[in-house]
Parts: C-alpha cells; sequence; structure tokens
C-alpha cells in the first residue's frame, strides 16, 4: 500500500496529512504546534466529498442568452456542465466582451475572501494578476475584519501598527502589566487563526503567564465566554455598542479627579484641551461622567469610577478586539481606547497603552520576523475605480450613484461582469437579501471555487479549483518563524484545476501568457518566491537553507533576530526624531483633517454617537434582542463548515443560538428548540442554546452556516440554516470609512411553528450534462 506523510499548513494549523492509495486517511496536527487546532480533522471527508465542484459549469439560462436576471433566475436554475476548453473559451471571451464594450472598469474583480493559505496559489493574488495584464478591473480597498480601524488609525496614529502587526509583544505584558481591560474579551477560539497559516498556537499561553504574573484582567463584553479559556478574569458585562461611552467616562473619571498625565499628552500628542472640553461637558453641555455612561451601558456607575481609579494606579494594557469597530460608528471604540490610553501616559511603554485584536488571530503580541515575506507580483491596476470593500450591494444596485469615502466624493462604476476567486460573499456580507437582488444585476458572474458554497450556487460560470492538499506550495506567515513546502498530498479532485492554471489558460486566449506566466510554471515560481524570501531575511540577519534542502526537509524553523517590541516605544523615546506620520507627527486625539471633512457621524474627535440600532433605539421596542455575529469556534468562516467538526457544534442541524434563560423562558424556548429570528431585512431558523453566559437582551449565532435559502434566487426567502448576515445591516460605519456594521443588528426570536425545513446547503446542486437533460450532479471521478 502507498502511503505517505506529508506536512501542509492552513489557516488555523499545520498538520501532518497522510494518504493512502490517493485518498487522504489521516490529519494529525504538526507535533511542534504546543495548542494545535482540531479544525483540520474537516478536511478529512470533504476534501474528496461529494460538494467538490467536479467539473466546470455554466447556469443554464445564461448560456441560452439571459444574462442579468432580474426574475431571479441566478441562485435557482440548474448547471451545465461543460469541458475544460468550453469553459475557458466561453469566460475568455466574456471578458473580451465586457472590456471592449464597456472598458475594463466594469469589471469588478474585489474578489474579497480568505481562500487558503499558501503563498503561491494565493487566489487574491492569482486573479489581480491576471486581470492586470488584460487592462485591469475595478478594485475594493479595506477589508470586513477592521476596515473602520484601517482609516481611523492613520489619522491619528500616522498607520495601523498595533492593528495588523507590530503590536507590543507579550514578554512585555507578561512581566509589567499590572491590570488588562479587554474590550470586546479576548475569546480563546479566534487566536486558532493566523491569516497565510498557523504554525505555533502560542496565544493562549501568554495571556495565561501575563495572569500568573500578577495581572488582573477584565472581560468587558456582554459575552461572559468572551474570556480566555482557564484564566481568572473579571466579568464586566455591558450593552453592545456602548464601549465608547464607558471609555468617555473612564476618561472623564481621569480628568475630573486630575489623574490624567499632563506630561504626555502635551509632549505626545494635539487636541487633548478640545477633548477635555467635550469629556468634561464644556462643548455641547453633556459631562461624559460615569452616571451618564452608566445609563448608556448598564454597567453601575461606581464600577466605572473605580476601574478608572485603578487604571490610574496600575500598568494598564487596552486590549480592544476588532469586533468593536464592526459596528455603527466603529471608529469610535478605536479613538477613544486611544484617547484614554493617551491620558494615562503609557502608551509606549512595556505593559502599558493599547494593542487592537489580541486574540483576534493568533499573531497580535508575537513579535514580527524583522522582513517582508515575499508574494506574487501584482503588476499595475490602470483602472482607476475603487470601492471601499463592504459597499458592494450599493455598488451593483447605483451604478453612477455617488458617495463619500474618507474625505473623498466618488461615484461607484457601472459593473458588468464580477469575478470572484477564493471569497464567499454570500457568508461575508451583510443583508444578504439585499445582496441576491443587488447580485441578479452583472450580466456575468464568474467564480472559482472547491465547493459548491453559496457563492458558486448564485454564479454563471463556476471553475473547479484545487485545494492545497492538490498542490505544492510554500507557506510563510506573518509573524511565524515555520517556513513549509507544502507538497502535494493527493491528485486533483475531479477535473479541478489550480487557481493559476485557469489563470494560463484564459492569459494564453486572450494574448497575455508572457506577461501573466513570465515564462514560469507554478515550480519555478515557488523557486523564486523562496529564493526571494531566503534575501529578504538574510538581509534582516535570519539565515533560511537553500531551495533544494528546504524542500527536501519539508520546512524550515527560523531563528527570530526580533524577539521584543513595544508599540509607540521608539516615539516615547524620542518624539522628535521618530515622528508619528501623522500631520502633527504626534498622536491626534483631535484630527483637524477628519475634521475638515465635515461629517457628523465623524467629526474631529473620538466622540459618543449613538448607534442607528442598538438597545437604547426605538426600534428596540419592537426588536427587542441585540444580536451579536462573532467568529465561529468549529470553523474559519464559511470554510469546512460541512466537515465534521463545524457539523458536531449544529444544534438541530443549525447554527448556535445563545440566548439567556430569562429571554428564552418569556418565548417559551426550550435548549435545542429550532428557533426563528427575524427582523426587517429578513429572517433565519437556528438551534437554541440556553446559557446565562451572555446578558437578558443580547444573543448571538456565529457566522459561517452555508446560507441555505427556502427559495433561491429570491430575495426575502426564509434561510434555514443560521445564517446570521440575512439579518444584519448593509450600512457603512460612517462617511468616513465605509466599513461593515454587523453588530450593530436588532431582532426578535421566536419559538418555529410549523413544519420545520430540512437543512439543504450540503445537497449537491442540480446540474445537466447538456441544455435538455435533466439530472444530479454524478459521482466525481476518482484518479
Ligand atoms: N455578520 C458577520 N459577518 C461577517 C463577519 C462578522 O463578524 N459578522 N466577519 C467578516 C470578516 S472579519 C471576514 S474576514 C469575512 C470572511 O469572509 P470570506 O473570507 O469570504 O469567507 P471564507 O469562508 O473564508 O471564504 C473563502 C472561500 O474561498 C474558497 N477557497 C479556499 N481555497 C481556495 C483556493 O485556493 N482558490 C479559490 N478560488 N477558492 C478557494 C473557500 O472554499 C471559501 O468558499 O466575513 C465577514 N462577515
Ligand atoms: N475560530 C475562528 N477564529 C477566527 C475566525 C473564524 O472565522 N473562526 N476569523 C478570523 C478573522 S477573519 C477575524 S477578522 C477575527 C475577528 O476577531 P474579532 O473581531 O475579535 O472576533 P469576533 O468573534 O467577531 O468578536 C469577539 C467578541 O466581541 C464581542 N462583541 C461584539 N460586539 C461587541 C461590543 O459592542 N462591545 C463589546 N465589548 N464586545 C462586543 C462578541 O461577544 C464577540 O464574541 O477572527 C479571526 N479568528
Ligand atoms: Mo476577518
Amino acid at each position: 500500500m502507498e502511503s505517505e506523510t506529508l506536512l501542509t499548513t492552513m489557516h488555523w494549523g499545520t498538520y501532518e496529512v497522510r494518504a493512502e492509495n490517493g485518498r487522504l486517511v489521516g490529519v494529525e496536527p504538526w507535533s511542534g504546534d504546543p495548542d494545535p487546532s482540531p479544525i483540520g480533522k474537516s478536511m478529512l471527508g470533504t476534501v474528496q466529498g461529494d460538494l467538490r465542484v467536479a467539473r466546470p459549469a455554466v447556469r443554464r439560462g445564461w448560456l441560452e442568452g439571459n444574462r442579468s436576471t432580474t426574475n431571479g433566475r441566478r441562485g435557482s436554475e440548474p448547471f451545465v456542465e461543460v469541458s475544460w476548453e468550453t469553459a475557458l473559451d466561453i469566460v475568455a471571451a466574456e471578458l473580451d466582451r465586457v472590456r471592449v464594450e464597456h472598458g475594463n472598469s466594469a469589471i469588478y474583480a474585489g474578489s474579497y475572501g480568505w481562500a487558503s493559505a499558501g503563498r503561491f496559489h494565493h487566489a487574491q493574488s492569482q486573479v489581480h494578476r491576471f486581470l492586470n495584464t488584460i487592462g485591469g478591473y475595478t478594485s475594493s480597498v479595506l477589508s470586513y475584519s477592521y476596515g473602520a480601524a484601517e482609516i481611523i488609525l492613520p489619522h491619528v496614529l500616522g498607520g495601523t501598527d498595533g492593528l495588523t502587526g507590530n503590536h507590543s509583544t507579550w514578554d512585555g505584558i507578561e512581566r509589567h502589566s499590572k491590570l488588562i481591560v479587554a474590550f470586546g474579551g479576548l475569546p480563546w477560539r479566534n487566536a486558532q487563526i493566523q491569516g497565510g497559516g498557523a504554525a505555533r498556537h502560542e496565544a493562549a499561553a501568554a495571556l495565561r503567564k501575563a495572569v500568573g504574573n500578577g495581572a488582573r484582567l477584565v472581560n468587558v463584553s456582554p459575552v461572559r465566554d468572551d474570556a480566555p479559556r482557564g484564566v481568572d478574569t473579571e466579568w464586566l458585562p455591558l450593552r453592545p455598542n456602548s464601549d465608547t461611552a464607558m471609555m468617555l467616562a473612564l476618561c472623564h473619571v481621569l480628568v475630573s479627579e486630575r489623574l490624567h498625565d499632563e506630561g504626555f499628552l502635551a509632549r505626545y500628542c494635539t487636541g487633548f484641551e478640545i477633548v477635555r472640553a467635550y469629556i468634561l461637558g464644556e462643548s455641547d453641555g453633556q459631562p461624559k461622567d460615569a452616571a451618564w455612561a452608566a445609563a448608556l451601558s448598564g454597567v453601575a456607575e461606581d464600577r466605572i469610577v473605580a476601574l478608572g481609579r485603578e487604571m490610574a494606579a496600575k500598568r494598564t494594557m487596552l486590549m480592544v478586539s476588532w469586533s468593536l469597530q464592526r459596528a455603527d460608528h466603529g471608529e469610535q471604540p478605536y479613538w477613544a481606547a486611544i484617547t484614554l490610553a493617551a491620558l494615562l501616559g503609557e502608551v509606549g511603554l512595556p505593559g502599558g497603552g493599547f494593542g487592537f485584536g489580541y486574540s483576534s488571530t493568533n499573531g497580535a503580541g508575537r513579535p514580527e520576523m524583522g522582513f517582508r515575506w515575499p508574494s506574487v507580483p501584482q503588476g499595475k491596476n490602470r483602472v482607476p475605480d475603487l470601492i471601499p470593500v463592504a459597499r458592494i450591494a450599493d455598488m451593483l444596485l447605483n451604478p453612477g450613484g455617488s458617495f463619500e469615502f474618507n474625505g473623498a466624493a466618488m461615484s461607484y462604476p457601472d459593473v458588468r461582469l464580477v469575478y470572484w476567486a477564493g471569497g464567499n460573499p454570500f457568508h461575508h456580507h451583510q443583508d444578504l437579501n439585499r445582496l441576491v437582488e443587488a447580485w441578479q444585476r452583472p450580466e456575468t458572474i464568474i467564480v472559482h471555487e472547491p465547493f459548491w458554497t453559496a457563492t458558486a450556487r448564485h454564479a454563471d460560470i463556476v471553475l473547479p479549483v484545487t485545494t492545497p492538499l492538490e498542490r505544492n506550495d510554500l507557506a510563510f506567515s506573518n509573524r511565524e518563524n515555520l517556513v513549509v513546502a507544502m507538497k502535494q498530498a493527493i491528485d486533483p479532485v475531479g477535473e479541478a484545476r489550480d487557481d493559476y492554471q485557469i489563470f494560463c489558460g484564459l492569459s494564453a486566449r486572450l494574448g497575455a501568457s508572457e506577461a501573466f506566466t513570465e515564462g514560469r510554471d507554478a515550480s519555478q515560481w515557488i523557486r523564486v518566491l523562496y529564493e526571494q524570501a531566503k534575501d529578504n531575511a538574510g538581509a534582516a540577519g535570519v539565515e533560511m537553507p537553500s531551495f533544494d534542502r528546504f524542500w527536501q526537509d519539508g520546512h524550515a524553523d527560523l531563528a527570530r533576530q526580533v524577539t521584543s517590541q513595544t508599540l509607540l516605544g521608539s516615539f516615547r523615546a524620542d518624539p522628535e526624531r521618530n515622528r508619528l506620520a501623522t500631520p502633527s507627527g504626534r498622536i491626534e486625539l483631535f484630527s483637524s483633517t477628519i475634521d475638515g471633512f465635515g461629517y457628523n457621524d465623524c467629526p474631529g474627535h473620538a466622540v459618543w454617537r449613538e448607534p442607528r440600532e442598538w438597545l437604547g433605539s426605538d426600534l428596540a421596542e419592537r426588536l427587542p434582542l441585540h444580536l451579536l455575529s462573532p467568529q465561529p469556534a468549529d470553523k474559519l468562516h464559511s470554510q469546512y463548515d460541512h466537515g465534521s467538526v463545524s457539523r458536531a457544534g449544529k444544534v438541530s442541524d443549525r447554527a448556535p443560538l445563545w440566548i439567556n434563560p430569562v429571554d428564552a423562558a418569556a418565548r417559551g424556548i426550550q435548549d435545542g428548540a429550532v428557533v426563528l429570528v427575524s427582523n426587517d431585512r429578513g429572517s433565519c431558523l437556528a438551534g437554541a442554546v440556553l446559557t446565562d453566559g451572555l446578558i437578558p437582551g443580547v444573543v448571538q449565532l456565529p457566522t459561517g452556516a452555508w446560507f441555505d435559502p427556502a427559495e433561491p434566487g429570491q430575495p426575502h426567502s426564509l434561510e434555514k440554516h443560521g445564517n446570521p448576515n440575512v439579518l444584519t445591516p448593509d450600512r457603512g460605519t460612517s462617511r468616513l470609512a465605509q466599513s461593515p456594521t454587523c453588530n450593530s443588528t436588532l431582532v426578535e426570536v421566536s419559538l418555529f411553528a410549523g413544519v420545520i425545513p430540512a437543512v439543504t446547503a450540503f445537497d449537491p446542486p442540480v446540474t445537466v450534462s447538456s441544455l435538455n437533460r435533466p439530472g444530479v450532479a454524478g459521482p466525481i471521478p476518482r484518479s
């Protein structure tokens, strides 16, 4: 029996995979990972399962000439399977038609999404590089993860350090922090993930060590379980989206009791006087005191005062999860947290200051490698049109419409063709019923997918792609010192091809072969990327073995040069020489730039603005529950929702909805019951889990259940599987960042009456082998 064990890296960990006679038979965590994630197990049974896209497939109506579909055909019609030759001919001709008739800006290929780990076969890199060789595409900027932060932080701090990297490292926190206040908590589940690939999971241990060394940890969140597992924590529950009010009140305690650090404010910050007048209520008549914040947040007044005093007395680290800024006015909690940290005056000291997203991934708090990992070069996009990523439905519904963004007046291009490789908008976007409608507008939608996800089902042309187990690649990941030779373990499933191979076929048809490939095949590209990495590392004093040695060994464990860093430490040491990249060179507690935009929804300093949708709004009389939709513990987003680990976490076949027993009793809901979660935007079914681990008035439904409408293609159909994005609002945080606000959602929950419909998201779609012969997708041929 032929059997081989190889290493592969996914966003949730590095695994030893074993194949026998062409079948994947084992997935075990890499022995070097001290705290591995179970998610990898889900690859068994799915990578070679019946939800793989077996062959290229085209929507029947599209082949018959029905392009844009106002009557909901997209998402409901069967697919016709075609050969690769036919599929590539069709796609190339369609790209050419659209660019000639409408110009390249009519091609939208933001193609947001996580795809898979692996530096070369990174789907977005491939699709963007390819389209740049044929004239470009309308692109997207920012992320669903932390779009509001990506815009506000450069105005305040001059960059995104402390958000995406260069956090103060755990060692300083372990040794010096005496109080850690975590807004949004530090849920262990999220630190399973590291974008680009995880090797050693170390975040949970670092946190345990900090608390073991005497730091007191406070979890400020509506959800008790946002505290890290097995760590002594105080739970300070608050009403969702009220953190900014609480932070401003903590500032009020410091200023009114003269506990703030005037020296720090004078030397390192601008705008304190304006902020002070706002905090004390001199500028608007409302002091932001603890009584005021208590009424908004539900946290007792004396608890806020005591916490403010404790912060002033101890070395305090403010940690703010990324989730807080995925809410209405999501810019504000970040600006308010920085303001609070500046008043405390410990920014730039180990164990003090602030940081964003500790435990939102495994990476925050780990030292940087000190050099950049190379990626596939993108070339130049000649199309200037772009959108903030979460404005996609707005763009498709309002071609030519205008919008404001970070001080600029912009307009939406007229998109005719959407190209997606490596993402799942029917997972990630808000208000999916609105997306279903917007998605009918383009003339053609092309998707590359390994699996029959909702996005594949809502496409016109689906091209089947390999998973990392079916190709060779390299894992380079930020803050990871393990480089992995991701060797092909099994043959491509069905007729799947690599994204790269597909774009080779298209570029050849469009006369761009040389520009796209530079004459290299995949293995040559992998070698080139490795050599670049070796050069970059070498220049930073980090030695990497030769490529051949590395490939033979299967991985390389690199010695770190950087082991410790403190966010804004060098700025603190010498603010003149190490000026920040803000207009003043300092931390901008007041920004004349933002003030100059004249946005009432994001004025010149941190402010409290009531969310349009939260427990304090009038709507709460009719929709009395605040819905949080966090990341799922048992998978990454929608990936491998059909796998064993995710399925084990379903309740009555659906995503689990956490609800407080008080709220459940008032609605006659018992543990395990199928419930209807609804608001004016949509409704879904979920499985009730009764827990006092969240406050009454708040329910939680994780993301990731594959979108499963009872009537595909029709907006406002009941969603059967528990996808929270049929409920979330599709509105920008503010005119500044225009970023997602999924965590500002009100709903009602009731016991589902009637016949409970079966979940069908995991049934393969209907395909027909020719235009008139209906049938069901046959078994995937195994080579
Ligand atoms: N309500 C709510 N919504 C949210 C969030 C929330 O907190 N609440 N969080 C948001 C956040 S932070 C994010 S980052 C997004 C995540 O949204 P996405 O990144 O879009 O979600 P994924 O499920 O990771 O989608 C990746 C897709 O790529 C496919 N894929 C994997 N490998 C390959 C490959 O090699 N090639 C190709 N072509 N495809 C591949 C996978 O099968 C999968 O369908 O969701 C956002 N949506
Ligand atoms: N297992 C797993 N881990 C993941 C991912 C995944 O899909 N699965 N996705 C990864 C990605 S792409 C990202 S961007 C990160 C996201 O990382 P985060 O944004 O930090 O994660 P979330 O799970 O959305 O939210 C964390 C907690 O914030 C709390 N919260 C929500 N709203 C509020 C509020 O208004 N105030 C307070 N105080 N708390 C609030 C919720 O209770 C929630 O449990 O996670 C990454 N890690
Ligand atoms: Mo994200």
